[in-house]
């Protein structure tokens, strides 16, 4: 019988939990993590051994897995492989939260590595409850009525689709989490376009305020790649960024999303 062991990452989010064999995880201890992660927010599993399908199987268990637009394993499209080959600054080179321009984004993202930099290709998060609670009375009080509209132009550029066709949606600019009860702020430099009855003029230095605040160092934790690392976050509680210092020292990695709720 396997004993999950878990220490925290780090003090705004995060928990690495040890010892545990994702393939064989059961009901009871499921709910153990599923506790942790609406808790810490990013879950890391170290030396997991990992085929597709064993991924899908353990995203399964979380919900629905979703498909990306553009991308995917031609024999498992729910699964996308990140590279550094050739990888241009792009929208993950932003502090995001995916697909926050789908009416319904992912809940989650599972990443799973089989190739890593010795060092660097880190990816950062920033605590979007920790940055919500922080604001001031009034801030938090505008911000609590305020809708912002979010759209994949960027992307679409990236992918040589049509920004005209790209994917938009409206969302608050501070949600509520539907499982921890927490409030988070929502909004984010890669997908966030203006406040809703707002030009982008006039939205644009409160977003710009926002974007600051909402990844303030003391919000922040970092994931140091290992082969075999097994990471999940949660898109209504965090954001995060792809930091792409390790030139091209191989970095592959293994990616799924599990469908979510409609931000509220
Ligand atoms: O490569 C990474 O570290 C994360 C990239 C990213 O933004 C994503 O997979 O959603
Ligand atoms: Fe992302």
């Amino acid at each position: 019988m396997q004993r999950m062991q878990v220490r925290r990452l780090s003090a705004p989010l995060g928990a690495i939990v040890e010892n545990l064999d994702v393939r064989t995880v059961d009901d009871a201890s499921w709910r153990t993590l599923n506790d942790l992660f609406c808790e810490h927010h990013v879950l890391i599993f170290p030396k997991q051994d990992l085929t597709p399908e064993a991924q899908m199987a353990f995203g399964r268990r979380w919900g629905e897995l979703v498909c990306h637009p553009y991308a995917g394993l031609s024999d498992h499209p729910e699964i996308i492989e990140l590279t550094n080959h050739g990888k241009r600054r792009d929208v993950n080179q932003h502090w995001h939260s995916d697909m926050s321009y789908n009416e319904c984004p992912p809940k989650l993202t599972m990443l799973y590595a089989l190739a890593a930099p010795e060092f660097g290709g880190d990816t950062a998060f920033a605590n979007q409850h920790l940055a919500y609670e922080a604001l001031s009375d009034g801030l938090r009080t505008l911000v609590d009525e305020l809708e912002a509209i979010h759209s994949a132009e960027g992307l679409a550029g990236i992918y040589g689709e049509d920004p005209k066709e790209a994917p938009r949606a409206t969302h608050p600019v501070a949600r509520t989490h539907d499982e921890n009860g927490r409030r988070a702020l929502y909004v984010c430099r890669a997908f966030t376009q203006r406040f809703v009855n707002w030009t982008r003029e006039e939205s644009r230095s409160l977003l710009d305020y926002l974007y600051q605040h909402s990844v303030r160092p003391e919000f922040q934790a970092r994931q140091q790649w290992r082969p075999g690392d097994l990471v999940m976050w949660d898109n209504r509680s965090v954001l995060h960024f792809a930091v792409h210092d390790h030139g091209d020292d191989p970095r592959v990695i293994h990616r799924l999303q599990v469908a979510g709720p409609r931000p509220e």
